[in-house]
């Protein structure tokens, strides 16, 4: 790891313990993975943060060879609600999802946002995913109820999303159309009931996981329409590894725990 970023890596920014303001909107983290977001991070925090007194964002960077992890050092000077947490290497998309989850029951989050950097999701949505969550253990930002969609996608793209989709239905049993999002709001009693211990997946996978481990603990699932938007800066992650141990996460939950019952 750069020296750097060592230093300030020791001293992880702690969670507030202040409880939400008197607007009574819930306080949220909104826990932001970075990995080469340099271009991104600053202009996306600063469009969270400037949705309300109750949100706070963690930005959790693995070191990134682009140095995001200075411009969450920076932004986390400049306001008193950026958090971050600087990890030593690239350790994957779930594994930062865990990190952010366990960040957040150490404060007193009522609400937990996880969303991507790259503007693929729109801030904008944000009120919209929490209000849903008054009603829903979990909110989806889903491209695919009536509303959403995406722009500026490939075939390919498109094709993996939707198989992954109709196999995490079909196969799982989840009751989502888009059960591969990223762009979601879960209660904090949600996030107490996941047993993140026995976690198969560290990368993308873990998004279909989260889903299947929360609906068979009893949660409840939502979804709010979004327009996902392919990034418009800085480069993609998604490798065939990726895809391949994505895949294998799904055969793994239903060999383990079998498919989820149907819902009356
Ligand atoms: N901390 C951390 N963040 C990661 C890691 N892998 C991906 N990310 C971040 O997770 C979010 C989603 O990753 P993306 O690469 O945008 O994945 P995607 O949106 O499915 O695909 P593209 O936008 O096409 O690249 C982004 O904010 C990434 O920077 C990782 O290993 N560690
Ligand atoms: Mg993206």
């Amino acid at each position: 790891m750069r020296p750097d970023l060592e230093e300030q890596q020791a001293r992880e920014s702690e969670p507030t313990s202040t409880e939400g303001k008197p607007d009574r909107l819930p306080k949220t983290l909104v826990v932001v993975p970075t990995y080469n977001e340099r271009e991104n991070l600053r202009p996306l925090a600063e469009a969270l943060l400037a949705l309300g007194e109750h949100i706070e964002v963690l930005a959790i960077d693995d070191n990134s060879p682009d140095l995001t992890g200075q411009v969450a050092m920076a932004l986390s000077r400049e306001h008193a609600r950026m958090r971050m947490l600087l990890r030593p290497g690239k350790m994957g998309l779930g594994s930062a999802y865990v990190a952010g989850f366990r960040y957040a029951l150490k404060g007193t989050y009522q609400r937990v946002v996880t969303m991507d950097a790259d503007f693929s999701h729109d801030p904008a949505y944000l009120p919209d995913l929490i209000a849903l969550t008054a009603e829903s253990d979990v909110a989806i930002g889903s491209r695919y109820v009536s509303g959403g969609g995406t722009r500026n996608w490939g075939l390919r793209r498109r094709l993996m999303s939707r198989l992954a989709n109709w196999f995490a239905r079909v196969w799982l049993g989840l009751p989502a159309r888009d059960c591969t999002a990223g762009f979601r709001c879960y209660r904090r009693e949600a996030i107490e009931r996941l047993p993140m211990e026995g976690m198969f997946s560290r990368g993308y996978g873990c998004l279909v996981e989260i889903l299947y481990r929360l609906v068979r603990e009893g949660c409840t699932v939502g979804e709010a329409p979004i327009i996902f938007v392919n990034r418009r800066a800085c480069r993609s992650k998604i490798s065939a590894r990726e895809v391949l141990a994505g895949v294998s996460v799904l055969w793994r939950l239903r060999r383990s725990y079998g498919k989820l019952p149907r819902r009356r």
